[in-house]
């Protein structure tokens, strides 16, 4: 691990000295106004603007649209991009060993990408509840349609909670849904998770026999009104692949009536009308729409494969800031400047770790980061939380001793532990994005939320008895380590 030792001990003492910078100008007024004018003075760094950002909007569940030649080049663009990325820091990275196998594999499926733009014959995939009728619907398809369509097709069969996990793998070009009436809330949600990601869906509601010739309209409307918003009414089809025999009563010219069972035929011509015509118009379409959600997957797979890389080469870095933090806090042990200087350590901590994960923070910017997320922790009560937690384990520690400031040393390492931890969690979850300024305008509501989590996760008692020991390990000069191990 490539680690430089010299520059972060340098940059605690910077840290260390804008920290105490900033406790002479909060002394004089924090006891007067107190908290209000602490996060004040935090709040002096520029991240107001970071704040006045809305909160992103709730996705709403959103229809199919059809792709461009441009937008799939630019999503192979992006998996190519993503995978040679991956390539160049494995080779880097001291890694192991079993990522190479992944690595080739990913490169092999990436470069069939462009490949797959070429595809003739077309996947759909007939997907529905257990006994929606799916396989009497693939048996006249494959019967009356197959043998009068121009185009190569291969279908499939599966029930509806199989799409979603293994069609990621092989997407189809085409899937058609079969309901029998109403749909349930799951089902709605299957579906429009597959449309919101580009995926061409046809919704088939089967057994229509089962109702009364005039319901059925009303039927239909209803269902379509109930995907409105995920699908147009002209994809959503009634059909009765194999409707249940009916009693016939015939009067016969002798006056007398005869009884018999009829099955009607079988009405799928919606169905398979509709199938013509998308395969006539948007074969290419749905072609490129599997080609961006196989694209897709190739670079979500490659970016996981990064991610593990990148956080084996952060952790040690994180760890590294914890103790940095911890000795100056120790040093300086006034109250609060715990979580000043952790805050002004961590600011180099962000460029560090942005660094791992290829993006660009400034000092400036590493500040402003580290600020924001002090204040949170403040605002979560994450500070005060840890703070008890921590002065309670050391208290039963060390029994007859503690050290003046462990208390803050321990604090320090433990914060600046979450923040690394959530900031590293954030840069692997957030497509981090530069805006027009080439600023990197943080999203603090899932920052929030991830500070939350990481902290939640880190809260178990045994891990903080040991992080407490390992700390005191750490900052205690080696004479009181034997008083407090006793
Ligand atoms: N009433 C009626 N029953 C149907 C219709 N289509 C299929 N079925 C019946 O539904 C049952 C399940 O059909 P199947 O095709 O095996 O469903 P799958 O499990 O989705 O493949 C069978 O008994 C079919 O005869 C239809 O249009 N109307
Ligand atoms: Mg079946």
């Amino acid at each position: 691990m490539a680690m430089q030792f010299k520059r972060p001990v340098l940059i605690g003492g910077i840290g260390l000295s804008l920290a105490l910078a900033l406790m002479e100008s909060i002394q004089s007024s924090v006891t007067e106004v107190g908290e209000t004018a602490f996060l004040g003075i935090i709040a002096v760094s520029a991240w107001t603007w970071l704040f006045g950002k809305p909160p992103k909007e709730v996705q709403l569940a959103k229809g199919y649209e059809a792709p461009t030649s441009l937008i799939v080049e630019k999503a192979i663009a992006r998996s190519n991009a993503t995978v040679e990325e991956l390539e160049t820091e494995a080779k880097n990275a001291n890694f192991k060993l079993e990522l190479n196998g992944r690595i080739s594999e990913l490169k092999d499926s990436a470069a069939q990408l462009p490949e797959e733009l070429k595809r003739q014959e077309l996947h759909l995939t007939v997907t529905g509840g257990k006994g929606s009728g799916k396989s009497a619907i693939l048996e006249i398809i494959r019967s009356n349609w197959m043998p009068q369509t121009a185009k190569k097709v291969e279908f499939t069969e599966t029930t509806w909670q199989g799409i979603g996990t293994s069609e990621l793998l092989s997407p189809s070009d085409l899937i058609l849904f079969v309901t029998t009436g109403d749909l349930t809330e799951p089902e709605y949600k299957a579906i429009a998770s597959q449309t919101s990601k580009g995926q061409r869906l046809i919704l088939i509601w089967n057994k229509q026999d089962q109702y009364l010739p005039e319901q059925q309209p009303q039927i239909l409307q209803k269902l379509r009104e109930r995907v409105a918003d995920i699908l147009p009414a002209e994809d959503v089809v009634a059909i009765a692949s194999s409707p249940k025999p009916i009693k016939v009563r015939r009067h016969q010219p002798d006056g007398t009536v005869e009884e018999s069972q009829e099955t009607p035929n079988p009405e799928i011509s919606t169905l398979t009308e509709r199938l013509t015509k998308i395969l006539e118009k948007e074969s290419q379409q749905l072609v490129w729409a599997t080609t961006i959600q196989k694209a897709e997957a190739v670079k979500l797979e490659a970016k996981t494969v990064l991610n593990q890389i990148r956080r084996e080469r952060a952790m040690p870095v994180i760890e590294q800031y914890q103790w940095i933090a911890a000795t100056a806090a120790f040093a300086n042990p006034f109250p609060a400047l715990d979580l000043l200087a952790t805050a002004a350590v961590n600011a180099q901590l962000i460029v560090d770790l942005g660094g791992i994960y290829q993006q660009k923070f400034s000092l400036e910017q590493g500040k402003e980061v580290a600020g924001s997320m002090a204040k949170l922790m403040l605002k979560l009560g994450l500070v005060e939380l840890s703070t008890k937690t921590l002065s309670t384990i050391l208290k039963s520690h060390a029994a007859t001793f503690v050290a003046g400031g462990a208390v803050q040393g321990v604090s320090a390492a433990y914060l600046t532990r979450i923040a690394g931890l959530s900031f590293l969690e954030y840069l692997q979850t957030q497509e981090v994005a530069m805006d027009a300024n080439g600023n990197n305008p943080l999203n603090l509501e899932s920052l929030s939320k991830i500070l939350e989590t990481v902290f939640q996760q880190n809260q178990q008692f045994g891990f903080l008895q040991s992080f407490v020991k390992q700390t005191l390990g750490r900052i205690l000069p080696d004479s009181q380590k034997v008083e407090t191990a006793s």
